[in-house]
C-alpha cells in the first residue's frame, strides 16, 4: 500500500470510440505527467445517459485502451458522479480532461490537481463518423471516394 501512495497517479475519463491519434496524444501527454495513468472509460450504458451512441461497444474499447502503453489501467465510468469516488479510492495526484472539458471538474481541486489539455486538432470520432458516411455514400453513387478529413 505504501508504494501506491507514492506513485504520482493521473486519471482521466472518456469515451473512446473509433480510437485515433488525438486520444493517443492526450493519454502520452497524460502518462508524462506521473507514474501511472488511470483511464476511465464510459460504458455503454453511461453514454446513452451522455446521449451518445458509440460504434465500438464498451469491451472493445477497453480493450484498445488497454493495449496502449500509455495507459496502466482502465476502470469504467458508469455515472457523472463518480470523480470524487475514484479520486479518491485511486489516490489520484492529477485529474486531467481535453479542454473541451475546461472548468467542467473544477469541484475536484480541494482533491487533487485539475488540469485541462490543449486537445488535438483536426481529428474527432465524429469526423472520422462522417468520413466513413461521405464514402458509402460517394460509393453508393459510383463517385470516387476522394476525401479528406478536412472536408
Ligand atoms: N480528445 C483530444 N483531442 C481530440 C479528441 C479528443 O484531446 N482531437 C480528448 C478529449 O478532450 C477527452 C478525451 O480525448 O479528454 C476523450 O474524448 P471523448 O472520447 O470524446 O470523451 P467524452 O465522450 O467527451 O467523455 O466524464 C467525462 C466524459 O466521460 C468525457
Amino acid at each position: 500500500m505504501s508504494d501506491q501512495r507514492q506513485l504520482r497517479t493521473i486519471l482521466t475519463y472518456g469515451t473512446f470510440d473509433l480510437f485515433h491519434f488525438g486520444h493517443v496524444r492526450l493519454l502520452q501527454r497524460l502518462a508524462k505527467m506521473g507514474d501511472r495513468l488511470i483511464v476511465a472509460c464510459s460504458t455503454d450504458e453511461f453514454n446513452a445517459v451522455k446521449g451518445k451512441k458509440t460504434v465500438v461497444p464498451y469491451e472493445h474499447r477497453v480493450e484498445v485502451l488497454e493495449a496502449c502503453r500509455y495507459v496502466d489501467q482502465v476502470i469504467p465510468e458508469y455515472d457523472w458522479a463518480q470523480k470524487r469516488d475514484d479520486v479518491v479510492k485511486y489516490n489520484v495526484d492529477v485529474f486531467a480532461m481535453g479542454d473541451d472539458w475546461a472548468g467542467k471538474f473544477d469541484e475536484l481541486a480541494d482533491l487533487c490537481d485539475v488540469v485541462y489539455l490543449p486537445r488535438t486538432e483536426d481529428i474527432s470520432t465524429t469526423d472520422l463518423k462522417r468520413a466513413v458516411i461521405r464514402t458509402q455514400n460517394a460509393r453508393a453513387l459510383g463517385l470516387p471516394d476522394t476525401f479528406s478529413f478536412a472536408d
